[in-house]
């Protein structure tokens, strides 16, 4: 049965799903959801996530949110991008909650203020403190990277997928690949994978819709 992803193009937690089935070679297709217009925060798309967030998966009888959860029934399921032993596997959560928290949390909010809300709407000082603590987690992950070609394990996890959501998109948000060449060389890795696309290809709906 063709699994449902729930998601629009500029949603990085989405793109991490769209990614991980897509190189998992699960049968899937996107359902917009037209987040700028105030879909998620609707009572029909509470009905399908409480938490009125991107990305929801419908797999049957099967609905599931949160990224990380998400990526860990694809992995499940599909047998594919998970870890080798136990221990693995917790290596791969403890990076994929450190994303969550450290990493991607931060960059949607600190790209939402610099891209998408109106530039009289910008809290004062908000962008740059978002991403002075950014940089401490772009090292974090530039180091690890230093001497580990995929962040967990001998060869490409959804700890990896979790991580690099969003630093493939090209909005303005203070992350540059050129400062760092281990997460450069990382990324153009994932990006090696057959069906790899960028996120506006991979998924509906983009910022060039409403310009
Ligand atoms: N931790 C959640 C974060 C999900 C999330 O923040 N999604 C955004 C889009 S990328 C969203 O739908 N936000 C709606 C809102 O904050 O109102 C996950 O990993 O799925």
């Amino acid at each position: 049965m063709t699994m449902k992803l729930h998601c629009f193009g500029e949603s990085g937690n989405a793109y991490k799903v769209a990614l991980a089935l897509t190189f998992a070679d699960v049968e899937w297709e996107p359902v917009f959801v037209d987040f700028f217009n105030g879909q998620a925060r609707t009572p029909e798309f509470r009905a399908i996530n409480e938490m009125g967030e991107v990305p929801v998966l419908v797999d049957g009888d099967t609905t599931l949110t949160q990224s990380g959860v998400i990526l860990d029934y694809i992995s499940s399921k599909s047998g594919k991008l998970g870890g080798k032993s136990a221990a693995e596997r917790r290596e791969i959560l403890r990076w994929m909650f450190w994303d969550n928290h450290k990493l991607s949390g931060p960059i949607g909010t600190t790209r939402f203020l610099a891209n998408f809300l109106a530039e009289a709407k910008r809290p004062p000082g908000v962008i740059p403190f978002m991403q002075a603590r950014l940089k401490s987690a772009y090292k974090v992950l530039d180091d690890h990277l230093t001497n580990h070609i995929w962040v967990v394990g001998a060869a490409m996890t959804i700890a990896d997928l979790s991580c690099c959501g969003y630093l493939y998109y090209p909005e303005p948000y203070g992350f540059d690949r050129n400062d760092w060449p281990h997460i450069d060389r990382w990324l153009d890795a994932i990006a090696a994978t057959p069906g790899w696309k960028p996120p506006y290809d991979l998924m509906p709906g983009s910022p060039a819709d409403r310009a």
